[in-house]
């Protein structure tokens, strides 16, 4: 397969630089095959994309899947209301590990964040390379976890917000209310790659299903640590213009909260599965 650009690793493990990009062929079948490609190999990917068209934005967005409107945030509108505002003046906020919406039955599974405005230093975003965490658990460990399932609760981080006072009650109870949680393998599999990820976060993992409360407190928190060991994750100082895709189905992320006053402003689209993908 050819392609029109050359992919700079960033780290061992993942993070990828894409570099020599002409932004006019990001529409093009076989720049998104080997985008598509790249995103795979290093499951985060970062684009130098200054001035992309939301066109353009969304046209990279639907090659990966189907667009999601989000339901709280709000959006471009006038026809791009699949590319959503996350905009700190706003109070909107991600500082904290997830996976995206791992709540619902069929997670989005891959985002793509395009940075429209900066703090002059911070708001980094950091990945943890989930199939990495995976596969440097022992035989025995990986054995354990096999079969097992955890509940991925929305309510979680929205209780944790309430008692930090940095949301309302009326928003909690109607985050409450919406009750969206959903039961997900501990383990899960790349349609794509093959590989194999732990699918977990300490913020909407609440639960193992069928162990005992002290049990799976333990299990997850020995997860929990496990997947911040260092040497799994990636960090990216961003710059305007840059455009960052991630695959839900291998990473975790968390986008630090460390500017304020300042503003960080970013446009951002996550894509449910194509039927090809399964
Ligand atoms: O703003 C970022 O860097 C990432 C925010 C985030 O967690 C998300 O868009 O899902």
């Amino acid at each position: 397969m050819s392609s029109t650009f050359t992919v700079l690793p960033l780290g061992p493990h993942l993070g990828g630089e894409v570099v020599d990009l002409d932004l006019s062929s990001v529409v093009l079948p076989q720049t998104l095959e080997a985008l598509e490609a790249a995103l795979i190999k290093h499951e985060v990917i970062v684009l130098h994309a200054p001035g992309l068209k939301p066109e353009q934005h969304l046209a990279i967005a639907r090659y990966f899947g189907e667009p999601e409107v989000h339901t709280f945030y709000p959006n471009l509108g006038n026809g791009f209301e699949e590319i959503t505002v996350i905009d700190s003046k706003l109070g909107d906020r991600a500082d904290m590990w997830h996976h995206d919406e791992s709540f619902l039955p069929h997670p989005p599974v891959v985002t793509m964040t395009h940075a429209q405005i900066l703090p002059p230093t911070g708001g980094d975003t950091c990945w943890v390379s989930m199939t990495t965490a995976y596969e440097a658990l022992s035989e025995r460990m990986k054995h354990y976890l096999e079969g097992l399932s955890a509940w991925h609760d929305m309510n979680a981080p929205i209780t944790a917000a309430l008692r930090q006072n940095v949301v309302t009650h009326e928003r909690y109870l109607e985050v409450v209310s919406m009750n969206r949680r959903h039961l997900h393998p501990l383990v899960i599999r790349h349609p794509i790659s093959g590989r194999q990820a732990l699918y977990l976060s300490p913020t909407y993992t609440t639960h193992i299903e069928g162990l005992a409360s002290a049990e799976s407190e333990a299990v997850l928190a020995y997860l929990h640590a496990h997947c911040q060991h260092v040497q799994f994750g990636f960090r990216h100082r961003w710059t305007v213009g840059d455009m960052v895709l991630w695959d839900n189905r291998s990473v975790l992320h968390n986008a630090i909260l460390d500017y304020k006053p300042h503003q960080r402003r970013m446009q951002r689209t996550s894509v449910f599965a194509h039927a090809r993908h399964g």
